[in-house]
């Protein structure tokens, strides 16, 4: 008998910054319950859906009670009975629910958190892993993008540039590639000590937040942590940037506070192209701001054996992705349940990334919970790269160790990096460039 939603349920929980955020727990017909938490961004891009808070006095505006409590007065009852079973469906209805093309009326944290649960609940119900309900082609393990070294808005401002990752596409599982993140990690931290850089624990997603003299430095400091923890740079493990630019553009300019200047986004192009020819970097994410489309355009032309990934540039939407493929702008793009705010809609984009040859990284914010949902997710939709921070804070270790699950219990194969390579990129590097 196909299954209905009977019953809907919200809650203000906290995520991994301690802010609140949403908890929403799904009833079906059969009586099975199941819930999903929603994660929430630090740096956000404009054109992300709309997070809803209440604005009351409590957590200083943050709080989402109000949120929590049209989960069950607005949305329940346009929802009761509906097939559990039709995500698509159910999904529409949520957004026709909101009528707002940002979901700014009732906030994509609760579609999102609705979208989910019941996701959820149909998987417990049907007695089949998450990732299978989810699944619209072939599942597969994806390849980890951690963060090892952090700056920007999640560790205080001590850098401009956001997240100094590792890819560790030279292995042949997913518990081999975890190991290795975890030794480069350890070393890096021993590095910073070493140097005498200042270290007080671990930045918002578990990477180290030190204080180092250039966004330069700590590439550098990168590059030797790999080696030092015995793997080759550029063969086994290679870099990933999280540039996130949006958060430090202002008035046509970069501003690289922590460097004592500015740069233009040619400026910024040439920075990242020197980086890429000294450094072993296949992946760069938001090199550029939100809505410099021309400087998106040049770093594109520029960069074309890297794995350039919109992140604030695309927010997840079919309709600005769209638009980027248009303009020739990035080639892959990242992908974050709540800047869209429905399950529907992020498998969409997934779904267009492979139509238009661009790559897909699914990918955690920088405040979570201990839900797993997004390891089933990332598997499910077969965009073969995951981004979920470092591989200390259980909030991470939550979706790592569901991965390890998926790949000792369900046997999914982990069939390698999808993105350019180094090998491929070795061959574009010889131009030579100043910043
Ligand atoms: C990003 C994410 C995750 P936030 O910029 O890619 O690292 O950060 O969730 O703060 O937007
Ligand atoms: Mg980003």
């Amino acid at each position: 008998m196909s299954l209905t939603l009977q019953n809907l349920r919200a809650l203000e929980i906290l995520d991994s910054r301690g802010r609140p955020t949403l908890a929403v727990e799904a009833w079906l017909s059969d009586g099975t319950r199941a819930s999903a938490q929603v994660p929430s961004g630090a740096s956000t891009g404009t054109h992300e859906a709309h997070e809803r808070r209440d604005g009351s006095p409590r957590f200083d505006g943050k709080g989402v009670r109000d949120v929590a409590r049209d989960v069950a007065a607005i949305f329940l009852p346009a929802l009761q009975n509906l097939p559990a079973e039709d995500q698509r469906a159910l999904d529409a209805r949520l957004i026709e629910i909101d009528g707002t093309p940002n979901k700014s009326r009732y906030g994509a944290n609760a579609t999102l958190g609705i979208s989910c649960a019941v996701a959820r609940a149909v998987s417990v119900a049907r007695r089949e892993p998450l990732f299978r309900t989810l699944s619209t082609g072939t599942p597969v393990l994806p390849v980890p993008m951690i963060n090892i070294l952090s700056g920007g808005l999640h560790a205080g401002g001590n850098l401009e540039f956001q997240d100094f990752l590792i890819v560790p596409h030279g292995f042949s599982t997913m518990a081999d590639a975890l190991e290795a993140a975890v030794r480069i990690h350890s070393t890096a931290g021993d590095i910073l000590r070493r140097s005498g850089y200042t270290l007080t624990g671990v930045a918002d997603e578990g990477g180290w937040g030190p204080l180092l003299p250039s966004n330069e430095e700590a590439l550098f400091l990168l590059t030797i942590a790999i080696g030092e923890a015995g793997y080759l740079p550029g063969e086994q493990v290679s870099i990933a940037l999280d540039v996130a630019a949006t958060h430090f553009y202002k008035d046509g300019k970069y501003h690289l506070e922590s460097e004592g200047r500015e740069l233009t986004s040619s400026q910024m192009v040439d920075l990242l192209a020197r980086w890429c020819a000294s450094f072993p970097v296949i992946s760069i994410e938001d090199g550029l701001a939100e809505d410099d489309w021309d400087g998106w355009a040049e770093l594109t032309e520029r960069l074309q054996a890297i794995q350039l990934v919109g992140d604030d540039l695309f927010t997840t939407n079919v309709t600005r992705l769209r638009e980027g493929f248009k303009r020739k702008t990035a080639n892959a793009v990242l992908v974050k349940m709540n800047q869209i705010g429905t399950l529907t809609e992020t498998l969409d984009v997934c779904a267009l990334a492979r139509e238009i040859g661009y790559s897909a990284v699914v990918s955690a914010r920088s405040g979570e919970t201990e839900d797993s949902f997004l390891a089933d997710l990332a598997v499910a939709s077969g965009a073969g790269q995951i981004k979920i921070g470092s591989i200390t804070r259980s909030e991470r270790l939550a979706k790592y160790n569901r991965l390890l699950e998926l790949e000792a219990w369900e046997e999914l194969t982990f069939p390698g990096y999808t993105g350019p390579t180094r090998a491929s990129q070795l061959m574009t590097d010889e131009e030579t460039v100043d910043d």
